[in-house]
Formats: C-alpha cells, structure tokens, sequence
C-alpha cells in the first residue's frame, strides 16, 4: 500500500472546545503523521471557495458562516491509504450515524457542526492541500 496524503480541518466547534490535540492524538495513534498544520480564520471567498462543490445545497450558506465562525486548523495528514483512513476516522456526516470510537461520534455537535473535514479522494486531497498550502509548508 502506497503512502499517501490527504487534507484535513479541525472545524471551529472543535477548536472552541480545545479538541485539536484529542482529535490529533486519534490521526498519530492510528498511522496518521502530522506533516503540515496551521491555525487560520478562514475568510468568507477562502470557505466560499473551498465548498464550492455544495454551492447549490440548502445548506451552503449555513456552512459558510459556520466555517468563518471562528478559528481552524488546517492539516496534511499523511499515511498509507490516508484519505480512506481518515475518512474511517472520522466517521459519518451526521454523528447520530456515526460509528462508535469515530472522531464525529465521540465530538461532534450536530450534523453542521462536526468537528473536521477530510478529502473524499486522492483527486481532490491534492486540489484541498494546494489550496490552503505551499509546498515547502509539507514536512513528510
Ligand atoms: P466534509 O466534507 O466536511 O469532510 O464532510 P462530509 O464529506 O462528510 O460531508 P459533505 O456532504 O461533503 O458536507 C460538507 C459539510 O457540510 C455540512 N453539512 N451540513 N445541514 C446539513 O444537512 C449538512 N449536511 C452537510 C457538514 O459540516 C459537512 O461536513
Ligand atoms: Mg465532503
């Protein structure tokens, strides 16, 4: 299995309650490395941008104050098969769905405000990490 590397976000209801090292101890103690992290305040074109795929969803607008509402911290997680991985970590949308041990289950608030985001494919983990990182930002 090929290492790979995907895009993650500590959502602003995570980082409001101090879950950032929780949630980042779940990505380090399932294979999961670190390899680029910082906190922003995600401006309001920057989130409009990055959920563009859901411009047309009833629930965009809501998503787009959400995501400006406070602080994140943006990531690249990095290990063998990790969008999958981190997609298993994290667990369903919704966290009434979500898989017991999963970081939604244990974290999060309701099906808006669930704590992270993780690429759904290889394809866009790389259009996600250059978005928000240069190259020389990634230490693997
Ligand atoms: P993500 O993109 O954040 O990793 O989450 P996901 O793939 O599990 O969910 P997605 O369908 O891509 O939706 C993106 C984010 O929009 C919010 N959402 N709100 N109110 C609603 O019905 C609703 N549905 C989705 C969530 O914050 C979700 O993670
Ligand atoms: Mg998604």
């Amino acid at each position: 299995m090929a290492i790979e590397r995907t895009f993650s976000i500590i959502k602003p209801d995570a980082t409001r309650r101090n879950l950032t090292g929780k949630i980042n101890a779940v990505f380090e103690e399932n294979g999961l490395s670190i390899v680029a992290q910082k906190r922003i305040w995600m401006s309001t074109a920057q989130a409009e941008t990055f959920y563009g795929v859901h411009k047309e969803r009833p629930f965009f607008r809501d998503l787009v104050t959400f995501m400006t509402s406070g602080p994140v911290v943006v990531q690249v997680l990095e290990g063998e098969n990790a969008v999958a991985k981190n997609r298993e970590l994290m667990g369903a949308t919704n966290p009434a769905n979500a898989a017991p041990g999963t970081i939604r289950k244990l974290f999060a608030e309701s099906i808006e405000a669930n704590s992270v985001h993780g690429s759904d494919s290889p394809e866009n983990a790389a259009i996600e990490i250059a978005y928000f990182f240069a190259g020389t930002e990634i230490v693997g």
